[in-house]
């Protein structure tokens, strides 16, 4: 049994899992060459939803060729700025139509929570969309004012142009399925880019239902192609010689693999990677936001989220009633499937999620860690975890050390006369912070010391489109959103005239 049997599910989802689902290559729905296909899972009960193509190597070449025609030849090359930015917006517009398809897609595929993938997944997709169809319009080089001191007397009018990077691999993970694709395809098309895209095969049906958005808004064919499969069509990607840059979304131990395949035709690589974020309270910080929002920090997307705030480190004048509170919420959040509206924290995605999260606080609780609240599976059927607060950690423990990307928090007292940002930077990542605290000026002061990509005080997860989002150390390189998302999908020529 599956969520779909259990709770109303809206006609056009049930007709899109019962229908094939099949790659998406020169504007046709066609099979993968193998004629192979694979299943994808109801994270809430562990059993098969529906069946989608299996792409390899052979599915990535042909997207590529069919990418690289419509980068070079198609009405693609030739639209102008203006044109495509109503396309790209268009696909904002039918998102925002069509976002509780979308978000009860995400939510059987994925386990989060339909109402929060229809609202902020999707809502914020659409805005994402929105946002890089204005600039499409705003994508310009500059006139440089050139000495060329060995031309004696000459003059020359020199200016740069932007322009796209050509055919762009996207490799995208499950945890912000609908998300992570648009955060990648938004910028690359505003800048003219075409994108072979390969979502995470745990959770490839949002991203071919965006696939069929791209076709209803009038998207030439090639521009976007959708492979669904496993790590080897990644791969073929990353490796492919006619693909000019990839953009990867997922575990450092791949982005590291991603690095090596792409030296090949040396093409542009961005990575946004894994995260062991702190999160630092101090005694002064206002407590009653402080607690449900350090909550946030960690428990949102089910802690599977590269930014989760995982190591909560808590000034020890508060440290015991700080995390008691946090304890307490925590064990108040609604457990359920991601379609019953009440859940507030679904499954994990999958069983080698639910394995991995598990094995994590196993091994923290046999090195001496206690769990104020949780520490074991919850229910009997599922990929659920329940919220678990750790302390009694020391530095070396995994759980403090490695991603565990589930609900998993471990705290840490610090003593703010010695500083906390020495022991919040002791990891190999930097992707994101928190700091709470009613001293601005400190707020201020420790924000600077923090080896992180973001930063945010007095809140967390503070996304917005318009900001740049990456990581510091091992979490990544490179900026998506906001202009910087631009600068990935763009390459500068300069042109000089003697006049
Ligand atoms: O990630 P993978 P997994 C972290 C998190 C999680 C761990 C493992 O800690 O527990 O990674 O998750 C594709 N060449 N993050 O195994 O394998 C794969 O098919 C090219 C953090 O699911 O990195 C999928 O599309 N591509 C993260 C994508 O890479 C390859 C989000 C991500 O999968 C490939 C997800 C290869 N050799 C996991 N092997 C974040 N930063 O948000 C796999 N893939």
């Amino acid at each position: 049994m599956t969520a779909v049997d259990e709770f109303p599910v809206l006609t056009t989802v049930r007709d899109f899992l019962s229908g094939p689902k099949k790659l998406l290559i020169g504007g046709e729905w066609v099979d993968a060459a193998s004629g192979r296909t694979f299943a994808t899972h109801d994270p809430a009960t562990g059993e098969r939803l529906t069946e989608v193509a299996h792409g390899q190597a052979e599915d990535v070449d042909r997207a590529v060729a069919a990418a690289r025609r419509a980068f070079e030849d198609g009405p693609w090359a030739r639209m102008k700025p203006n044109e495509r930015e109503r396309l790209i917006w268009r696909v904002g517009d039918v998102l925002s139509e069509r976002a509780a398809e979308f978000g009860q897609l995400e939510a059987l595929d994925n386990g989060k929570s339909a109402a929060i993938a229809q609202a902020v997944d999707t809502g914020w997709a659409a805005d994402v969309f929105r946002y890089y169809a204005g600039w499409a319009t705003k994508i310009h080089g500059s006139t440089v004012n050139v000495s060329m001191p060995f031309v004696p007397g000459g003059e020359f009018h020199a200016y740069t142009l932007r322009e796209p990077v050509g055919v762009c691999g996207q490799i995208i993970p499950w945890n912000f399925p609908l998300l992570m694709a648009t955060w990648k395809l938004a910028p690359a098309l505003a800048a003219g880019n075409t994108v072979v895209l390969k979502p995470a095969e745990q959770t490839p049906l949002t991203a071919l239902l965006l696939g069929e958005v791209f076709q209803e808004a009038g998207f030439p064919p090639g521009v976007v192609n959708i492979i669904t499969g496993y790590g080897d069509a990644g791969a073929a990607i990353a490796a492919h010689d006619d693909v000019d840059k990839v953009a990867f979304t997922g575990s450092t131990e791949v982005g590291k693999k991603i690095v090596a395949a792409a030296q090949g035709n040396l093409k542009k690589v961005s990575l946004e990677l894994g995260g062991k974020s702190p999160n630092v309270v101090f005694a002064d910080a206002d407590f009653e936001t402080a607690v449900p929002g350090s909550l946030n920090a960690w428990l949102f997307n089910h802690g599977q989220c590269c930014v989760a705030g995982t190591r909560l480190f808590v000034e020890d004048a508060i440290f015991d009633e700080f995390t008691a509170a946090v304890a307490e919420a925590a064990s108040q959040v609604k457990i359920g499937p991601g379609l019953d509206p009440a859940t507030q924290l679904g499954p994990l995605v999958s069983q080698e999620q639910f394995d991995r999260v598990t094995g994590y606080v196993e091994a923290g609780l046999s090195a001496g860690a206690r769990a104020l609240t949780g520490g074991k599976r919850w229910g009997e059927s599922g990929f659920f975890v329940e919220p678990t607060v750790l302390v009694d950690v020391q530095p070396e423990f995994s759980v403090v050390r490695e991603e565990i990307f589930g609900p998993v928090v471990a705290a840490l007292p610090f003593n703010a006369e010695q500083g906390v940002a020495p022991a919040a930077n002791d990891s190999v990542y930097g992707l994101a912070a928190g700091v709470w605290t009613r001293d601005i000026s400190k707020a201020h002061r420790v924000a600077k010391q923090l080896k992180a990509g973001s930063v945010w005080i007095n809140q967390y997860n503070g996304f917005d489109t318009a900001l740049p989002f990456g990581g510091y150390k091992q979490s990544g390189w490179g900026r998506e959103l906001g202009a910087d998302a631009i600068d990935l999908y763009t390459q500068t020529k300069a042109v000089n005239v003697a006049l």
